[in-house]
């Protein structure tokens, strides 16, 4: 009568620290003067998303079919974020990319993506060239399983 015991492995428990839960948020509206250095391309339509851990301050995007928009990131949270923008194919495909090597930067044509280091900005440009449907994600590990994306509607 062997009787083995064995303690359950706990295996892939994402320590998703709440520290953006609590009720006390400030807001900077000065601390983000990088953004001015780049200049946004003729045409484009500025959109401001704050990166928060864990998830954007916005779910959901529509633009026009052609239409460029000038995607500016502030990350207000304690850890890094990234936004990478393709469909929903990519982005699982980007997603399980950067969970066996890290910070792969082999993306394919019509994917951008950039990572933005807590209390910094970023920029993104992209131009929807067609109809359909792609998401602004976040590959760092989790938070795009966590829900962290925009879902862009192209019409
Ligand atoms: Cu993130």
């Amino acid at each position: 009568m062997t009787h083995t015991l064995r303690l359950p492995l706990i295996a892939g428990i994402v320590a998703i620290t709440t520290l953006v839960a609590a009720c006390g948020e400030t807001r900077q509206s000065s601390s983000d003067a990088s953004r001015d250095s780049a200049a946004a391309p003729a045409g484009a339509r500025a959109v401001d998303v704050a990166m928060e851990d864990i998830k954007f301050d916005q779910t959901t995007l529509t633009v026009k079919t052609g239409e460029t928009i000038d995607f500016r990131f502030t990350n207000t949270g304690q850890i890094p974020h990234d936004a990478f923008i393709g469909d929903a194919a990519a982005q699982m495909e980007h997603d399980d990319e950067m969970a066996h090597m890290g910070d792969a930067s082999t993306h394919s044509m019509g994917e951008a993506a950039v990572t933005v280091q807590p209390g910094a900005a970023g920029q993104l440009s992209y131009t929807f060239t067609e109809p359909g449907t792609y998401e602004v994600g976040c590959h760092q590990p989790g938070h795009y399983g966590a829900g962290m994306k925009i879902e862009v509607t192209v019409e």
